[in-house]
């Protein structure tokens, strides 16, 4: 084998650029390189290594001959398509919410679950970004102390809701600050571009991220919820979330609190986080260090910091978790999902 065809489907969105930069740095063996996305971009061109590759305009026939599809377009084109890259013979790194929670699809943070891809069936799902950083972060925790309870505050990048919440982040910063009216802003994506009303992100927070579903939480709320329950295998674990809206373009922080089985010292937990896979621990109060989001952009790893006991419960700790949305909570997990589907031989080559 000379190396993969892989497909990167939604190549020119928020994700799929940064797939592409991610690719680049990768060690997997690469043949070719196919960039897909919709008519209106079918034509364009991006760099890869020096190359100008010509983006193509998706259909069922793009996966003939590929090997891995990396699928950034949102969940309707992930449900159609998926299917037809499977059908072809592709394995398929899907980033969008599609097939999260099928029994049949590992969801996978490779530092994590790695083995759960032992068991796929053509299409592995990428987690929510919110989920794989704090996943990172309490997975060392876990395994040494046992874990009873999360209950964790998101503080979200307009990243993560595409270019286009970029884009309004930007325009109405400009605006407010050339004196516009907040109500003059007309804000038209966040804090959800499929709900009814939109507000402005500019110099806001909002606590709405994705629609609203059962008992009042969002669907960002419950993905982190459902997903932390099925990566870490055990649907025991107590979990609560509130997921806000900052306006910060890349790099997702979180207020993460946990309640372990065992009592384990803050110490003991700082030598665990330093030695862990995909973590950096950032925790020096003396000096004032501690993770940032925008230390933390362009960086794969999840950064740690604040570790604190709780004051009254005695197996409660308290931490910030930071990392960059569109790599490690996107990009940089699906091609190290990739890497690692190609280092356990679990990739069908056509
Ligand atoms: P984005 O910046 O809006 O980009 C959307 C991409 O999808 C573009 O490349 C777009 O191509 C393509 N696309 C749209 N309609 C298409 C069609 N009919 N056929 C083919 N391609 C089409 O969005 P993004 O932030 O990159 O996110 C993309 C998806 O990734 C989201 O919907 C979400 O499901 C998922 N996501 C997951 C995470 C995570 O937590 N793991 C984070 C962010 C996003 P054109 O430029 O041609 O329109
Ligand atoms: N609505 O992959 O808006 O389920 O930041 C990721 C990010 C959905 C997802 C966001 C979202 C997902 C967002």
């Amino acid at each position: 084998m000379t190396g993969y065809n892989v497909a990167v489907v939604g190549a020119t969105g928020a994700v799929g650029t940064r797939m592409i930069e991610m690719l680049e740095q990768s060690t997997l063996p690469l043949a070719q390189v196919k960039l897909l996305a919709s008519a209106r971009s079918a034509g364009q061109t991006r760099n890869f290594k020096g190359d100008e590759l010509v983006i193509e305009e998706l259909v069922p026939e793009s996966f003939e001959g590929v090997d891995i599809a990396l699928f950034s377009a949102g969940g309707g084109i992930s449900k159609k398509f998926a299917p037809e890259a499977v059908k072809r013979g592709a394995v398929v790194v899907d980033n969008t919410s599609a097939f999260r929670m099928d029994k049949d699809v590992p969801l996978v943070v490779p530092e994590v679950n790695a083995d759960a891809l032992k068991d796929h069936q053509g299409i592995i799902a990428n987690p929510n970004c919110s989920t794989i950083q704090m996943m990172v972060a309490l997975e060392p925790i876990r395994q040494a102390a046992g874990l009873k309870r999360i209950i964790v505050s998101t503080y979200q990048a307009v990243s993560g809701a595409g270019a286009k919440a970029m884009e309004e982040l930007r325009r109405e910063s400009a605006a407010y600050l050339a004196g516009t009216p907040v109500d003059e802003l007309n804000p038209e994506i966040l804090p959800a571009g499929g709900d009814k009303k939109h507000y402005p992100i500019a110099f806001n927070a909002l606590p709405q991220i994705d629609v609203f579903a059962e008992d009042n939480y969002t669907y960002e709320e419950w993905k982190m919820i459902n997903e932390t329950r099925k990566i870490m295998a055990d649907d025991t674990i107590k979990i609560a979330a509130t997921c806000v809206r900052i306006p910060v373009f890349a790099g997702h922080s979180e207020s993460v609190y946990i309640e372990t089985e065992d009592v384990i010292d803050v110490a003991a937990v700082k030598a665990l986080l330093a030695k862990a896979p995909g973590v950096v621990l950032e925790d020096d109060p003396s000096q004032q260090s501690y993770p940032q989001a925008l230390n933390a952009v362009g960086k794969k790893e999840t950064f740690v910091g604040r570790l604190r006991r709780d004051l009254d419960v005695e197996n409660g700790l308290h931490m910030w978790v930071v990392s960059d949305n569109l790599l490690k909570g996107a990009a940089w997990n699906s091609v190290q999902i990739a890497e690692t589907l190609h280092a356990m031989d679990l990739v069908r080559v056509n």
